[in-house]
């Protein structure tokens, strides 16, 4: 595939695209269940998936950078890599939904990027736009909900599922420059973002996630 194949051809979308952001243990993975419900019961048209992730190839690069190596993955080697697979499921899963006007919801995106390994890692936000412009051309998420937690709160949460992948072994303080990036990407684009503070009970989170939900309607 050349470099020009793999850019996006936004002119073919007409589904939106959701993504669902957050450090650790902020219930992306609870309110997926919500948002499919919500959905449904509109007769909206949806797939859901992940990242990385969301096609049997990229399925194994995300086992690749979850699971714990002897040898450690260098921070630019791992970028890559979430890139690699990001490239695999745009063109196989998220374009061609969108294109057939469905709509996609992503349990993470790029954002993730910037907020593990532009601040987390400590790579730098401007190496993960110049892969991100390479890989997306101009495709960016409709509307990006940010589930907002204190670091300290959902690592406990997270703690209590038992084996940590490599990831989840890092420091509060690289959980921390998480937090803080997603936060400062929703700042900066008030338009596509909406942060949910998700330290609230979660019927009231789901209240806040509809409402973000309906201004696209
Ligand atoms: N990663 C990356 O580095 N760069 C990238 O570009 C991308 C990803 C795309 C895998 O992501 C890792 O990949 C991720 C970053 C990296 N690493 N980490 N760590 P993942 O999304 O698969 O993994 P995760 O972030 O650890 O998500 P998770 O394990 O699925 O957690 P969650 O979905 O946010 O939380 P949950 O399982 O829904 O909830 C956790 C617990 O809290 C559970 O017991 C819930 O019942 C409870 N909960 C949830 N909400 C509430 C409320 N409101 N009140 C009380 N209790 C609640």
């Amino acid at each position: 595939m050349t470099v020009k194949s793999a850019m996006i051809e936004t002119s073919q979308k007409t589904g939106n695209f959701i993504t669902l952001e957050g450090g650790e243990g902020v219930g992306k993975t609870t309110n997926m269940g919500f948002i499919r419900d919500w959905l449904s019961e509109r007769g909206i048209p949806f797939v859901t998936t992940r990242e990385p992730g969301g096609t049997p190839v990229a399925e194994k690069i995300r086992h690749l950078l979850l699971e714990h190596h002897e040898e450690d993955i260098d921070g630019t080697a791992e970028l890559l890599l979430i890139f690699a697979a990001r490239a695999q499921h745009l063109a196989r899963v998220i374009m061609p939904a969108l294109a057939r006007g469905t709509w996609v919801i992503c349990d993470r995106f790029t954002d993730a990027t910037y907020a593990y390994q532009g601040a987390g890692r400590g790579l730098g936000l401007e190496k993960v736009a110049q892969l991100e412009s390479l890989v997306q051309g101009v495709l960016r998420p409709d509307l990006t909900l940010i589930l907002d937690v204190d670091t300290g709160l959902g690592l406990s949460r997270a703690s209590q599922r038992g084996q940590l992948d490599r990831f989840e072994s890092e420091t509060h303080a690289f959980f921390d420059r998480v937090r803080q990036t997603y936060l400062q990407l929703a700042r900066e684009n008030p338009q596509r973002y909406r942060v949910v503070d998700a330290g609230q009970s979660l019927v009231s989170v789901q209240r806040d996630i509809s409402a973000a939900l309906t201004e696209l309607l």
